[in-house]
Parts: structure tokens; C-alpha cells; sequence
């Protein structure tokens, strides 16, 4: 695994780190990932389409919270090692507060748009939050890698507005800005909550899933569940 560079992930809102699954633990996580979307682990409550298509066909497949569905999750290796850089980035008061999985089928083709995290939260006086995204498959532009806009998490909030019915919100951003994050499988990167990114949709015969971690001040997240924000139910501009 490469270690983290705080400099860079402070100076430029994101990092990225080369295997932080092995060869075999990414087989791991492919298996759970299939009893997810086939519905083997039952996702009622916690799943929805991104894209906020009104298509029968899911575009982009969101499976939000599924360590609560499936709790070795939260006790694996990549748990535990996305915590500990998540500390290092952030300090040590850092927890896990949802993690997530986002599925994009071959040929669907749609796109995640590009927004800042933060906008999807409430109002919290500590902002520091941080989001580990693994690759389980290879990625490219093509099957829909991150994009990030580097230096963005030092800037304001860009307004959102909300896509198709309940889908993903979206904030002004172009390609031109942003820096593509092409990877193998079993790599990962961090966002800061504010960095703005998107990916585009995967318009080819590949795989692209990706599983996903949140980590913020545990002060913050209790200050969260207080409000009972869960991160489930309705997506929507707080
Ligand atoms: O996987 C995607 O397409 C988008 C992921 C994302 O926006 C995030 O992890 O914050």
C-alpha cells in the first residue's frame, strides 16, 4: 500500500493510494458486493438509483449503509487501515460515519455529476470529513473513475440543485478543472468533504464498483444522529 501524502491531500482536497486491497481481499469484497446487488443480503430501505431515473433499470445502483446489512464489513481489513488514514488525515477524533456502496452496470452510461459532498449533509460546526473510494474494478475515464477539482475543498460551497426524480445533486463543474483519477482495482482514494468531483457513466462492457467509506469527527457525528441524520432516506440539498 502507498502511504498517504497529508501534504497532498491538504494542498490539493483529495489523495490517492495505490493497493490498499490485495488481489484477494478485492475477490472478497466482489463476492459480498454480487449478494448485494443480486438482493442474497436484502437492501430494502437502503437502496436507490443515483441518477434519479424513473427507468426500471437502475443506472447507477446506491447502496447506502450496507455494513448495517452486513456487519463484517465494519471489522474487515479495509475498514480498519481507510480509519487509520483517516486519522492521519484528519486527526485522531475521526470514526466512520456511513460507508456506501455505487454500482455502475456496463453500457448505462450515466453520469455522477459533479457536486461537493457537503451539500448532501447538515450544517455541522466541524467540517473536517473525509471519503475513502475503493475501486473494485480497474477504472478509467470510460467505466466512470473519479474526477477531482483540486484545491475546490478550500473554496465555498457551490449552490447545488437536485437531478432527475430525487437522483444525485449537481453543482457548476467542468472537465477542464477537474483531474481524472484512472486506477487498478483494489486502489482507493480520499475527497475531502468539500472537494468537488463527478465521474462520468460507464459506456463500456466493463465492470465499475466501487465501495466507500465516510469518516468525520465522532463529536460530529453523534451532533448528526441527534438531528436523526442517518444518512438513509430521502437524497436531498441540506
Ligand atoms: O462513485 C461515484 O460515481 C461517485 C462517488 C461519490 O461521489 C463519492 O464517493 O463522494
Amino acid at each position: 500500500m502507498t502511504k498517504p501524502s497529508e501534504i497532498t491531500f491538504h494542498d490539493q482536497g483529495y489523495v490517492v493510494i495505490g493497493s490498499i486491497l490485495e488481489a484477494k481481499e478485492v475477490d472478497f469484497f466482489r463476492n459480498i458486493y454480487e449478494d448485494f446487488l443480486s438482493g442474497t443480503i436484502n437492501t430494502d430501505g437502503h437502496r436507490s438509483d443515483l441518477s434519479g431515473s424513473n427507468s426500471k433499470k437502475e443506472l447507477i445502483v446506491q447502496i447506502m449503509r450496507p455494513s448495517i446489512l452486513y456487519p463484517p464489513l465494519q471489522s474487515s481489513l479495509l475498514y480498519q487501515k481507510a480509519l487509520k488514514i483517516a486519522k492521519e488525515l484528519l486527526g485522531n477524533d475521526m470514526a466512520i460515519d456511513f460507508d456506501m456502496l455505487i454500482d455502475k452496470s456496463p453500457m448505462t452510461n450515466k453520469e455522477t455529476p459533479f457536486h461537493q459532498d457537503e451539500a448532501y449533509w447538515i450544517d455541522m460546526k466541524d467540517k473536517r470529513a473525509v471519503s475513502c473510494w475503493v475501486a473494485l474494478d480497474d477504472v478509467s475515464k470510460e467505466n466512470g473513475c473519479m474526477w477531482f477539482v483540486p484545491k475546490s475543498h478550500k473554496l465555498e460551497l457551490r449552490p447545488h440543485v437536485q437531478t432527475g426524480n430525487g437522483g444525485a445533486l449537481k453543482c457548476e463543474g467542468t472537465e477542464e478543472e477537474a483531474t481524472a483519477i484512472e486506477m487498478n482495482a483494489g486502489s482507493c482514494t480520499f475527497h475531502h468533504g468539500r472537494t468537488i468531483h463527478y465521474a462520468r457513466g460507464n459506456s463500456t462492457n466493463k465492470r465499475r464498483r466501487a465501495i466507500i467509506m465516510n469518516f468525520r469527527p465522532m463529536e460530529m457525528i453523534e451532533f448528526e444522529r441527534a438531528q436523526g441524520f442517518d444518512h438513509l432516506g430521502e437524497r436531498k440539498e441540506r
